[in-house]
This record gives C-alpha cells, sequence and structure tokens, in this order.
C-alpha cells in the first residue's frame, strides 16, 4: 500500500482546487486526477454522489465533500493546523469558510455562466480538461457544456433580477479583502487557515474567468496576490489574534455575512422546513428570489451547531456583526 492519496478533481471546481491546496499545505503525498472519460469507472466505484472532488486515502477509504474531508484530514494530520489558537479568530474563520462555500459560489457561477465571454472561456477549458479535444471536436464539447450549464444559473438564484444583489455582494467583498490583506499574507496572520481555503477558492476561479477576472485584477489586486499564494500556501510565521484582525475583518463579517449569506441561509432553510418552491429575501435591500436548496439548510444547521458549542468569545464577535440573531437559529 502506498502512502498517496488520491484526489478526483477538476481545475475549474472550486471545491476540488480549496482540497488540494489543503493537501498542499500539508506537504501530504497526493495525486491529482483530473476526473473524465479515462477514470470514471474508477471514480463511479468510490462516489457515493457525482460530485467531485472525490479523495480516497491510502487504505481505499472514499470522502466526499470539501468541508468534512478537510475536516476529517485535518484530525488526522494536525500539523501545521489551520485552526487559529485564538477563540474568536478560529470561530471567523469557520464562518468564512462557510461563507466562501455556501454563498461567494453564487457569484463565482453567475460570472461564469452569464456573459457571453465568461461562458466560452470555462466552456472551452472544461471540454479540453474533461475530453483531451481540440479543433471541431473541441468547439462541439465546449458548446454542449455550455448548454448543460447555463440553465443551471436559476440553482444558486442568478438571474436578471438578483444580478445586481450578486453582483454588489461580490464587489464589497472584494474591498473588504483587499484592505484585509494590506497588512497580511492571508486572512488570519501569516499562515492559511480554515477561511482561508474555502473563500480563496471560489474568488480564485472567478479570477480565471474574463469577466470577474478583470475586476478582481483592477479593484483588488491584493486579493487576486492572495488567491495565487493559496494555490500552494506556506507558512511564513504564526496566526494573528482577533485584536489586531478584527478592524478590516469586523466590517466584512458584518457586511456580508451578516447582512447578506445568513439572512439568505436562513430564508432558504425556512422555505425548506415549509415546503415552498421558491422563496424571495431582501439583502441589503436587494430583492433574491430562489428555488430552496436542501444542502444549504443542511449546512447552516451544522454552522448553528458549530456555533452553540464555540468558546463564548465567539459569541461577542457574533454580537458585534449582526450574526448572533441568525446563528441563534
Ligand atoms: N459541497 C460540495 C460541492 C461539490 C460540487 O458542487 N462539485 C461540483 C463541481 S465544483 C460538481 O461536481 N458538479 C457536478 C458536475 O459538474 O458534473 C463540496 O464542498 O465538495
Amino acid at each position: 500500500m502506498t502512502d498517496t492519496y488520491r484526489i478526483f478533481g477538476s481545475e475549474l471546481s472550486p471545491y476540488s482546487v480549496k482540497v488540494r491546496s489543503w493537501f498542499r499545505y500539508k506537504r501530504l503525498p497526493h495525486e491529482w486526477i483530473v476526473r473524465g472519460p479515462a477514470n470514471e469507472a474508477e471514480f463511479a466505484k468510490y462516489a457515493k454522489l457525482p460530485l467531485i472532488p472525490l479523495v480516497v486515502a491510502p487504505d481505499g477509504t472514499a470522502l466526499q465533500d470539501s468541508t468534512p474531508i478537510i475536516e476529517a484530514l485535518e484530525a488526522r494530520h494536525p500539523d501545521p493546523s489551520i485552526h487559529p489558537s485564538d477563540p474568536t479568530a478560529a470561530f471567523a474563520s469557520a464562518l468564512l469558510e462557510e461563507y466562501g462555500d455556501e454563498w461567494v459560489n453564487k457569484p463565482m457561477f453567475h460570472y461564469r455562466w452569464t456573459y457571453e465571454a465568461d461562458q466560452v472561456s470555462a466552456a472551452t477549458r472544461i471540454a479540453r480538461s474533461r475530453f483531451a479535444a481540440e479543433g471541431p471536436a473541441l468547439k462541439k464539447a465546449a458548446a454542449a457544456v455550455r448548454e448543460r450549464m447555463v440553465p443551471r444559473l436559476g440553482f444558486v438564484g442568478s438571474g436578471p433580477e438578483t444580478r445586481g444583489a450578486i453582483e454588489a455582494s461580490f464587489a464589497r467583498l472584494l474591498d473588504h479583502l483587499n484592505a484585509h490583506l494590506a497588512s497580511r499574507p492571508f486572512l488570519f496572520g501569516a499562515r492559511p487557515a480554515f477561511g482561508d481555503f474555502g473563500l480563496f477558492a471560489q474568488v480564485y476561479e472567478a479570477s480565471t474567468d474574463p469577466t470577474p477576472g478583470a475586476l478582481i485584477r483592477f479593484r483588488a489586486p491584493r486579493v487576486l496576490a492572495w488567491c495565487e499564494r493559496m494555490l500552494a500556501p506556506s507558512a511564513d510565521g504564526s496566526f494573528e489574534t482577533w485584536k489586531s484582525l478584527a478592524p478590516t475583518l469586523e466590517p466584512l463579517i458584518a457586511d456580508e455575512v451578516a447582512e447578506v449569506f445568513l439572512p439568505w441561509s436562513s430564508a432558504n432553510a425556512r422555505a425548506i422546513e415549509g415546503g415552498g418552491e421558491r422563496f424571495e429575501v431582501l439583502l441589503r435591500g436587494e430583492p433574491f428570489a430562489q428555488v430552496p436548496q436542501k444542502y444549504h439548510a443542511r449546512s447552516l444547521a451544522a454552522l448553528r451547531q458549530r456555533y452553540a458549542a464555540a468558546d463564548p468569545a465567539a459569541r461577542g464577535l457574533a454580537e458585534r456583526t449582526g450574526c448572533h440573531s441568525w446563528l441563534a437559529g
């Protein structure tokens, strides 16, 4: 038996890139396998869900879903830790990890599949990596990918009526991050934390697409540098304490997590409970309507459990930023 983990993923999948960065940070032997027809039988043998990333451990056990993957493997390989020892910072890191996975995926997906240049760029890259096609075969495969992905915009709530809310949220995120990263290489100091992995992966994917890529380069160059650093991160010192992080991280949590992500996620969970087919919520005064999604409701429940079990210091942060009422359920 080798000691090498195998990651079935794709360069265009934020959750795959997130898990790969974690492996690189831990310096754990791993093989990156681009999912495609050549390895479909093997993928199907291990995967319970038709989703990437899929991690196959050296002992043959299979793991899916990037947050539980990282949590399970972090327990097995705790050094260097991705969890700040300051309890407030540790909770903020978990909150930003969720915000990245569950909300920032929306602007990423929205930009990628809304505008023509982005659709063509992403569909071509997916087709080339997945089917190793070139020339007319590449064009045909890319057209099929585009046709399959564009109708999925509705699942993330992207459409002409929500474009304003989604793009404004992404711009606010970039501005906050760009200010915060002026005085540190990673979100929580001189080494990457759980929150960096979740958040960077979505922003990194956006940076590879023409429209949001130009926006990031123009508006938030430090965010681009952070994304590049996060592709293969290494520690360059310690985590900071919450005192030095708070001035630029609390405004991000207040504006984006408390006023956008948590109200949306709570409305989604209520709609799932009530069995509605569509829900509408006002996010910073902008209407946002979507088909409810079960997965997000489950992950909000997990976040609320994490909050209930968190160090009391986390409560102060949640109260100051306006997250408390949403997290206390
Ligand atoms: N919550 C999952 C989400 C995984 C996911 O949505 N993966 C996408 C790619 S980013 C996927 O495999 N989609 C199926 C497809 O594109 O065929 C995680 O964190 O791993």
